[in-house]
Parts: C-alpha cells; sequence; structure tokens
C-alpha cells in the first residue's frame, strides 16, 4: 500500500497543477461564483478518476500530458455533481470532504451556480485540448461525447433520477446494480476507458480496460455502501449511518454487509482478471482496484 501512497500523492500533485491552470482564464470574475466553484475542487478528494485515467494511460504505454485534459475534465465533473447531490433537493447533506458542503459554505443558488460552472468548464477543457495547437481535434471530440454519454442522462445523471425514484420500493440486487452501474460507475469506467484511448491503446487493451473500469466502478460504490455502514467519520469526513437512517437500499441493506463485501472481492479480482495482459505497466491500475474496497475513505 505505501507504494500506491506515493503513487495517489505524486498523481494527486500533477492533476492538481493541472486543474490549478483553468482558472488563468477566470481571473476577471473574482466572484462567490468562482470562489464556491474552487472551494468545493480544492476541498480534498482523492482524483480517483483523474488518477485512473492517469493510470490508464501508462497502462498503454502513453503519458500523463497525453490525457491530462481528460483526467481533469473527470474531476471537475465529479465535483460538480457532489455539490448537486449534496444540496436539500436530493441528499440534503450538511458535510462532503470534512467540510460544510458548498450550499452550506455559500448559499444554494451559488452550490447550484458553481455546479453548472464545473459541469461547463469540463467540456471547455475538453475542446481547448482539442483546438490546441498539434493536437488531433477528433480524438477529443470523440473523447468529448464519451465522458458526455456517461455523465448526462445516458450515465450518471440518469442514475441519480433512478436512485431518487426508487425511495421507499423493494428492487433486486440486478437492479439495484444497474442504478449503480449508472450513477456511480459510469464516470469511473469512462475514466479508465478515456485515459486508455487517448494513452493510444489498441481495442483489445481499450476493451479490456473499459471491462476493468466496469468492474471496478461497482466495487467502488458498493464500498461506499460499506463505509456508510461500518466507517470511521472522522476519516470519511462526514457521518456514517445515514443510508440506514433514511431506509436506502444499498448493497449491504440488500443482501447483508458480509455478502456485500464478498461481492465487492469479487468485482474486485474480476478487474484484475483484465489486467493480466499488461505486465508491469498494469500495476497501478491493480493497486488502484484493491485500493478501492480497501479504502477507509
Ligand atoms: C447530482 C447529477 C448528480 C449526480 C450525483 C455521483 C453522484 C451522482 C452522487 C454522489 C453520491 C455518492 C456519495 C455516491 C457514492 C459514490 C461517490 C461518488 C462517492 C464520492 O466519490 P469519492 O469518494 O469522493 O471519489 P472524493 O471526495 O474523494 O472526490
Amino acid at each position: 500500500m505505501s507504494d500506491l501512497t506515493a503513487y495517489l500523492k505524486a498523481k494527486q500533485q500533477e492533476i492538481n497543477a493541472a486543474l490549478e491552470r483553468f482558472w488563468d482564464g477566470t481571473e476577471p470574475f473574482p466572484t462567490p461564483l468562482i470562489q464556491a466553484m474552487r472551494y468545493s475542487l480544492e476541498a480534498g478528494g482523492k482524483r480517483l478518476r483523474p488518477v485512473l485515467c492517469l493510470a490508464a494511460s501508462e497502462a498503454v504505454g502513453g503519458s500523463d500530458a497525453d490525457v491530462m485534459p481528460a483526467a481533469c475534465a473527470l474531476e471537475l465533473i465529479h465535483t460538480y455533481s457532489l455539490i448537486h447531490d449534496d444540496l436539500p433537493a436530493m441528499d440534503d447533506d450538511d458535510l462532503r470532504r470534512g467540510k460544510p458542503t458548498c450550499h452550506k459554505a455559500f448559499d444554494e443558488a451559488t452550490a447550484i451556480l458553481a455546479g453548472d460552472g464545473l459541469l461547463t468548464a469540463a467540456f471547455e477543457v475538453l475542446a481547448s485540448a482539442g483546438r490546441a495547437r498539434r493536437s488531433d481535434p477528433l480524438k477529443w471530440l470523440e473523447v468529448s461525447y464519451l465522458i458526455a454519454r456517461a455523465a448526462g442522462c445516458t450515465g450518471m445523471v440518469q442514475g441519480q433520477m433512478m436512485d431518487l425514484s426508487v425511495e421507499g420500493k423493494a428492487i433486486t440486487l440486478e437492479e439495484l446494480e444497474t442504478l449503480q452501474q449508472l450513477k456511480t460507475g459510469a464516470l469511473i469506467e469512462i475514466s479508465v476507458k478515456t485515459g486508455a484511448l487517448l494513452g493510444g491503446g489498441n481495442p483489445q487493451e481499450v476493451a479490456a480496460l473499459t471491462a476493468y473500469g466496469r468492474h471496478i466502478g461497482l466495487a467502488f460504490q458498493l464500498a461506499d455502501d460499506i463505509l456508510n455502514v461500518e466507517g470511521k467519520p472522522e476519516i470519511i469526513g462526514k457521518p456514517v449511518g445515514s443510508d440506514q437512517a433514511h431506509q436506502k437500499i444499498t448493497g449491504p441493506s440488500l443482501i447483508g454487509l458480509e455478502q456485500a463485501k464478498a461481492r465487492a472481492r469479487e468485482l474486485v479480482d474480476s478487474a484484475l482478471e483484465e489486467l493480466e495482459v499488461f505486465d508491469m505497466r498494469g500495476q497501478p491500475l491493480a493497486a488502484l482496484a484493491r485500493y478501492i474496497i480497501e479504502r477507509k475513505k
């Protein structure tokens, strides 16, 4: 795990430096909107999605620079989704990443707009990469399309809607996994896939890494649900037990804690099998897959 800790730290620093450059273009507007966007983006997230994007590029022999705009776009989208998810109309949470949620630190209207600003910024970053000198615009067009499909009404936003609409209803494990694949898994899967594509992976490599991403996406949500049962609030940065209090259907509530853990392990094993063709270059992805279910926050 200590190797992974060093790897994560190095990649997080690189990603944070790249994200920092986005604000240069906003200098004429030092408003509460920009402050709220920065507040949430810089609140101490793990940067898991961009790290996965970079690690997938590495696995196929690409560089971090090849994929960095996509990595940044994924974190911008992820942060927007958390701000909106915390709003009173959705989960109504007061704490995120150990700090007051965006609408608590600012106000509701500013938080809605900060989310809108971050989502739009993601596609600005992708389009900027496509129009930069020496870039292949079609490659960035394809990646923008794939990310839009994974984030919007055919992916994460659809999953969030399904999550709201099943409240209080009985659903099967299969239905729960479909919902969770969209809500959380789609963005994780596309993080890995875009890394593989932009890093120059061949079709077989892209397919294997996409399957890896799908497995760890589901495992990640299960791990999150498990942490909501037995995590430590001081480490997670928010209270635990909220799923049970809201009678939310989760892996642990549907099949029990031990079965949910076993399912998460099974998913990670399937993800690891997809990495067998990647030799040493797939090691960071293997460590990340294990980390997803071993993490404490
Ligand atoms: C509001 C459109 C819209 C979508 C929200 C992803 C999501 C959909 C809501 C988040 C709800 C939630 C807590 C889901 C569990 C999985 C998850 C996304 C956890 C947070 O991601 P981490 O652990 O967060 O990567 P950090 O803070 O490390 O970036």
